[in-house]
């Protein structure tokens, strides 16, 4: 599985847990197969008892945030000073740590983008960073509408009003009969209420993943009016040669079957 890891720059002044870092350039590096959607994104989400550290990746000194699991793939992908050896700044802290933090969100319409919990970030998979497209995906989409319309919800994790409440899902791509917030469509075809709707989440997503895929079209920027299967691979080069984004791979999960 080939991911790409979108840098979402840590803004000064820095969260308690990683005011040690203070100074240095910090991202969370968050896992996506749609770098097409980045235009959409609206806040960036965390496994609230996740474990996550700080890892230095680069010689210059840049600091990812994320899970020990994914450091350690990105040591053998030539992202550690050491090759094959993560250098561990800080951690392990548990993801609700960073519940607030304000990012900055390549290509995103928002700015800054805030951290927020949502219970279906597994840390067994990509970095345990997931950035939140609410217009395209239907996790996102209803998860930040769980945090919008449960004050209960936004209590229990110390979220506030305003890392949240101004968010709106954008239109970023017209997907034929779920027209241009496909995932907020989704939800309502499949009676979606809450984020832990699991089965029917992952039924929406399997259907506007390939519809958007196949027949969607771009509304926004310089590839606007392209369809999606064309300006993919474009705005994910450009996350690249911006130095917005880098290239992660998992291994196949090792499957061990015995007999017997
Ligand atoms: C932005 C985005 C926009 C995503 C979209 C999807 C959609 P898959 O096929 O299951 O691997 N993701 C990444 N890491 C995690 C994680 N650790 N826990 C939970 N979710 C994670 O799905 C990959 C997608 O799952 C990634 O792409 C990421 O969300 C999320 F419009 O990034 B995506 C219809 C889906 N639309």
């Amino acid at each position: 599985q080939e991911y790409v890891l979108i840098k979402l720059a840590v803004l000064e002044p820095f969260p308690s847990v990683l005011e040690p870092l203070s100074g240095r350039r910090v991202f969370l590096a968050a896992a996506t197969l749609r770098p097409e959607t980045m235009y959409g994104q609206t806040n960036c989400w965390i496994a609230p008892e996740g474990s996550y550290g700080a890892y230095q990746v680069n010689a210059a000194g840049d600091v990812f945030i994320m899970t020990e699991r994914a450091a350690r793939n990105l040591a053998y992908q030539a992202w550690s000073p050491t090759f094959g050896q993560i250098c561990c700044l800080l951690g392990p802290f548990l993801g609700r740590e960073l519940i607030g933090t304000a990012v900055r969100a390549p290509l995103s319409v928002y700015h800054p983008v805030y951290v927020l919990p949502m219970t279906s970030v597994s840390t067994g998979k990509g970095t345990g960073i997931v950035t939140s497209v609410p217009s395209d995906s239907p996790d996102d989409y209803r998860a930040l509408q769980d945090l919008k319309e449960k004050p209960a919800f936004r209590q229990k994790f110390g979220v506030a009003d305003a890392w949240v409440l101004p968010f709106e899902a954008v239109p970023i791509i017209e997907v034929p009969e779920f027209g241009s917030l496909s995932a907020q469509a989704a939800c309502i075809k499949y009676k979606i209420h809450s984020q832990n709707d699991r089965e029917l989440l992952d039924k929406a997503k399997e259907e506007i993943y390939l519809r958007g895929f196949y027949d969607g079209i771009l509304l926004v920027g310089p590839h606007a009016s392209q369809r999606v299967q064309t300006a993919k691979p474009l705005i994910r080069q450009a996350l690249l040669d911006q130095d917005d984004a880098v290239l992660y791979s998992e291994p196949e999960r090792l499957v061990i079957s015995r007999s017997g």
